[in-house]
């Protein structure tokens, strides 16, 4: 092989090469990592009723995030942009929502639309014999949409998809959830309960009403 046959293959090798690294380099977040599941990010929150608001009002409820084996303040809630988000909402507290506008009872904004629940006469059933685990979306109810006498919160995060386009997930009496959304446009956003659930907690950052940062 003479020299310039070689230097020709050296030159390809690293023209090719260096294109590959290009690529690899240049392609941003690869879109499907955000659909592993081992890309999926897990958040979870836990609605406690009946929590010693003041000496007026003993009994109002309050959402703590679930992280790390801890329960955390909700009032500043943080997920990642452009990642599967696996929401899980365990609620311990009654409806009903006497009160809620319309627009909240509905799911919006998780994909499908759709939130998978499990309450007390259906959680028995995806039980069955000598089982370990509850899978919530197995076996589960299918919620687009909820009745007043069932509704006992919102967890609605305002405008997470443009203005006027919230995501809206009613939470059943002492019901157990699990849903999916993406959160892609990164910034800060109010979460809100829509349920008139308790006048103090509804106005107060970390029971009722938190941010959501989106980074
Ligand atoms: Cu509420």
């Amino acid at each position: 092989m003479d020299k310039k046959a070689l230097y020709s293959i050296i030159l390809a090798i690293v023209v090719i090469g260096g294109v590959g690294i290009g690529v690899a380099l240049y392609h941003p977040a690869p879109a499907n990592t955000a659909t592993a599941p081992s890309g999926a990010y897990n958040l979870e929150l836990v609605i406690v009723p009946g929590l010693d608001y003041n000496a007026s009002d003993p009994h109002q409820p309050a959402y703590f995030v679930y992280h790390d084996g801890v329960l955390q303040s909700s009032a500043y809630i943080t997920i990642p942009s452009h990642r599967l988000i696996n929401l899980t909402i365990l609620d311990y507290d009654s409806g009903p929502g006497d009160g809620t506008p319309a627009q909240y009872l509905n799911v919006t904004g998780t994909v499908g639309n759709v939130v998978y629940g499990l309450n007390a006469s259906t959680v028995n059933a995806t039980l069955g014999t000598g089982g370990k685990n509850i899978t919530i979306n197995q076996n589960a109810l299918q919620i687009h949409h909820m009745a007043i006498a069932d509704i006992a919160h919102t967890f609605t995060v305002m405008n997470l998809f443009g203005t006027g386009s919230n995501m809206n997930v009613p939470i059943g009496s002492l019901m157990f959830e699990f849903t999916q959304f993406y959160a892609n446009t990164t910034g800060t956003y109010m979460w809100q309960c829509m349920v008139p659930c308790g006048p103090g907690a509804m106005a107060t950052m970390g029971w009722m009403m938190g941010t959501v940062a989106v980074s």
